[in-house]
């Protein structure tokens, strides 16, 4: 099925990340959080000119024209009046903001989030709470409708960040935060760990993509019907046999095969994926191949061992494995 960045362009620019399209917002979330930002900087700037306004005075202005400010009258209003105004304005500005990206409606999509080092596992769960499918490194939502990530941690503290869609919120292990990101155009953005949880911390992304609520439905019933063997060709079911016997299996799950293990990312459809090693490559055979041969060069210190000693053959056939689960 196709997704709706057939552009490789857009998917480099989802992934690259750098500098965060902080400026750029996509959806009612980040758009309130950018008019705080423009209102910050606004202010700043205004508070910026009036202090450089008080130097001068202060260094250059006639002692009548001091006389007339009235020293004290100054310190009152610029010291104290006018700076706890602005401050009290921006606290309950922003107390309000927040309590718009986390308050629950109830006709959102629910979704949990929970942060790993180095990559994201990801629940689609539905109105109860119970998971539909499980996931990892990739949010697809629904173009216009919002969506709520409710958000957990199973190591040290992460932050869930997508620029373009929505704030920035923590994920701490052993509390539930929540947050709210919505788009209002299909498209892939990309998102970041934004809070240093280890040595390859920049290497933790992740892309959101946004369908078409129509396009979206047909996403997440492809998402249920794991790839079946009679799908798979020869050196593919050889990789599959391979990912039992050196030991893929007992960190990956691969929904529909005896692969059940929990403690890496879901391979059901790893190869649906747009990006690879959550966020960092694009997903193609090579990386694949690359990427299961020496993970370690690429993202040092993750939790995946490198398989150095496995031949070409055999990486070959676990990369065409990995490609088939579409
Ligand atoms: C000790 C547990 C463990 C074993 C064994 C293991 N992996 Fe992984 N694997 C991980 C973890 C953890 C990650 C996530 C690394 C990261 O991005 O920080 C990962 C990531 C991956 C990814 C990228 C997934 C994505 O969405 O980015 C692929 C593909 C993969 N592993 C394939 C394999 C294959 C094939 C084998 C066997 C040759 C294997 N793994 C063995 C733990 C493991
Ligand atoms: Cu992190």
């Amino acid at each position: 099925m196709s997704l709706p960045t057939s552009s490789a362009s857009s998917l480099a620019e989802a992934l690259s990340g750098w500098p965060p399209p902080v400026l750029d917002p996509h959806g009612p979330f980040s758009n309130s959080v950018t008019t705080l930002a423009w209102v910050l900087f606004g202010l700043m700037t205004l508070i910026f000119i009036a202090v450089c306004a008080a130097l001068w005075v202060a260094i250059y202005g006639s002692d009548t024209l001091r006389a007339k400010l009235g020293g004290e009258r100054v310190v009152k209003w610029f010291g104290l009046i006018i700076p706890a105004g602005v401050l009290l304005l921006l606290l309950v500005w922003s107390l309000m903001l927040v309590r718009g990206l986390t308050t629950i409606q109830g006709d959102e999509l629910r979704m949990r989030v929970s942060g790993n080092v180095y990559w994201w596992r990801v629940s689609y769960l539905d109105a109860a709470g119970r998971e539909v499918h499980a996931d990892a490194n990739e949010l697809h939502i629904p173009v216009g409708r919002p969506v709520v990530v409710e958000m957990v941690s199973e190591d040290v503290i992460h932050s869930f960040w997508v620029p373009k869609l929505g704030g920035k919120m923590d994920m701490i292990p052993g509390r539930t935060n929540r947050l709210k990101l919505q788009a209002d155009k299909a498209g892939s953005y990309g998102g970041q760990c934004a809070e240093f949880c280890g040595g390859a911390h920049a290497l933790m992304g992740f892309v959101v993509v946004a369908h078409e609520p129509a396009d979206w439905q047909r996403w997440m019933d492809s998402r249920l019907k794991p790839v079946a063997a009679a799908d798979l060709t020869v050196e593919a079911l050889r990789g599959r046999q391979l990912f039992n016997e050196v030991g893929c299996a007992a960190c990956h799950r691969v929904a529909g095969t005896e692969a059940q293990g929990i403690s890496g990312p879901d391979l059901t459809h790893v190869g649906s994926r747009l990006s690879l090693g959550a966020g960092i490559l694009p997903n193609t055979r090579a990386t694949l191949i690359g990427w299961i041969g020496d993970s370690q060069s690429i993202k040092p210190n993750n939790r995946m061992p490198a398989y150095r000693s496995l031949k070409a053959e055999e990486l070959n056939a676990l990369g065409s494995y990995m490609e088939a689960l579409k």
